[in-house]
């Protein structure tokens, strides 16, 4: 699955960069900043938080004044523009199966535009407070994930970062997908001889990479973090932020809801850095969040 995900970046990740997501073509969000990633232009496709509210331009007052999504501009007597809950049925219709999405109500919405119409209704609610995206795709039965998976996890996705950040770096040239700093950091992994390349790899193989090669895991962990930090950028991701990496991954990996509860040690509904770093396998160190090491 790791490979495959890998494959689906080298087709649309690179080319329009986004992580995972083979599943929709809409071109939102590619305006990417230098340095922006596939995960970052994800954020825009989940997010619950950002509110902008710009200047107003004279003749259409909803020119310029962003909602956030599940709400759409309206203006009221006095021309002044407001937010308002999108009526659910305003939303573009469906047109693949990818465009649904499931809620943590367990119910299948037609797209994120239907779940987040709806959640908008819910507002003050404690059952919208409670309700997120949970992932991508219609509600399916997803078996559970039993000790011994959750184990293997966290090998095969830390693999996969590194796999990920090794085939950004190589098609970097163009796009300008990592900083300059970045690419300094990934040119080290790139340039090891002693890499593991992209392959089917055993658990045993890759557990003894991680022991032997344990220095190459260590950027592309806290890559991952720094690129899912970012609303706020504060050390600790939110239920939203880790959205554009879990909500496409747990159709397709059982564990993934389970690894990153248990991720989240002290149950405090924030994943910190250091609880993100441990569950990876990583090793405390004295570093702060805004260098992620
Ligand atoms: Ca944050
Ligand atoms: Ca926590």
């Amino acid at each position: 699955m790791w490979t495959q995900l890998l494959v689906i970046v080298g087709y649309y990740g690179l080319a329009a960069p986004r992580l995972c997501l083979a599943f929709r073509e809409e071109p939102s969000l590619v305006e990417t900043e230098v340095g922006a990633n596939p995960v970052q232009i994800e954020v825009g496709e989940f997010d619950e938080a950002i509110e902008i509210v710009e200047d107003v331009v004279a003749e259409n007052p909803c020119l310029n004044h962003h909602c956030k999504k599940g709400k759409v501009c309206e203006v009221d007597e006095s021309n002044t523009p407001m937010c308002v809950c999108q009526d659910p049925s305003t939303c573009p219709t469906a047109e693949v199966v990818f465009d649904h999405v499931c809620g943590t109500d367990n119910k299948t919405y037609d797209s994120s535009c239907h779940f987040f119409a709806t959640k908008c209704t819910l507002e003050g609610t404690k059952k919208g407070h409670k309700l997120h995206l949970d992932y991508v795709g219609p509600c399916k039965y997803i078996e559970p994930c039993m000790d011994s998976e959750l184990k293997e996890f966290p090998l095969r996705m830390r693999d996969w970062l590194k796999n990920v950040l090794v085939a950004l770096y190589e098609h970097d040239k163009d796009h300008n997908l990592l900083t300059e700093k970045q690419k300094l950091r990934v040119k080290k992994i790139y340039e090891n001889e002693k890499r593991l390349h992209v392959g089917h790899h055993s658990l045993d193989l890759l557990a003894h990479d991680f022991e032997k090669n344990y220095n190459m895991y260590i950027f592309p962990v806290h890559w991952q973090f720094g690129q899912l930090d970012q609303h706020p950028v504060d050390g600790y991701l939110t239920h939203t932020e880790l959205s554009p990496l879990r909500a496409p991954l747990i159709p397709m990996e059982h564990c993934t809801t389970r690894f990153f509860e248990q991720c989240d040690s002290d149950n405090d509904k924030y994943i910190a850095l250091e609880e993100w770093a441990s569950c990876f396998g990583i090793k405390e160190r004295k570093c702060r969040h805004q260098n992620y090491c």
